[in-house]
């Protein structure tokens, strides 16, 4: 299969040095779908993609299903953040679907903690969606990988 993904995809919303080498960084984890599911009275699949199009969803880097299989944007890999420490990079994905009712109606925007893990198997998962406030709303999700370890 031929890569159609590499970091380049991704566009920081403030370009800078030590932001591209960050998301250089993560190119061993483009052009693979990660998957999780939320919590039990949360009934959403989240799909992940690094600078690629989550769900098949253009610019979506990452997207929630609900049960009727209807995709919402969460964040677009065209409008990332990207940092990065020692064994863990964090990704921002801003620019999701706006909100309705909540956040004053700003727009959706994803967090990715990635982690170096010694483990095989890249381990993708859902941490909460904050969004009981007035702004800065975030969907928290972490992934364990062993494609990141110094
Ligand atoms: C649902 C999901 C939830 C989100 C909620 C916001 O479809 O995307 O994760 O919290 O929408 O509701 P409003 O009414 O603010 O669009
Ligand atoms: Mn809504």
């Amino acid at each position: 299969v031929q890569a159609k993904y590499n970091t380049d995809n991704c566009k920081l919303i403030s370009a800078s040095e030590s932001g591209n080498k960050t998301l250089h960084f993560l190119e061993p984890l483009t052009n693979k779908t990660f998957t999780a599911k939320g919590q039990e009275k949360e009934p959403y699949e989240y799909i992940f993609q690094v600078c690629g199009d989550a769900g098949g969803e253009k610019n979506a880097g990452l997207v929630q299903k609900d049960k009727d299989g209807k995709l919402v944007k969460i964040g677009s890999y065209n409008k990332t953040r990207a940092t990065k420490g020692s064994d863990w990079v964090l990704l921002v994905y801003e620019g999701g679907e706006r909100y309705d009712t909540h956040c004053s109606k700003e727009p959706r925007k994803a967090m990715i903690m990635i982690s170096c893990s010694t483990s095989a198997e890249d381990k993708f998962s859902v941490i909460l969606e904050d969004n009981q406030k007035q702004d800065d709303c975030y969907y928290l999700f972490e992934l364990d990988t062993n494609a990141i370890c110094p």
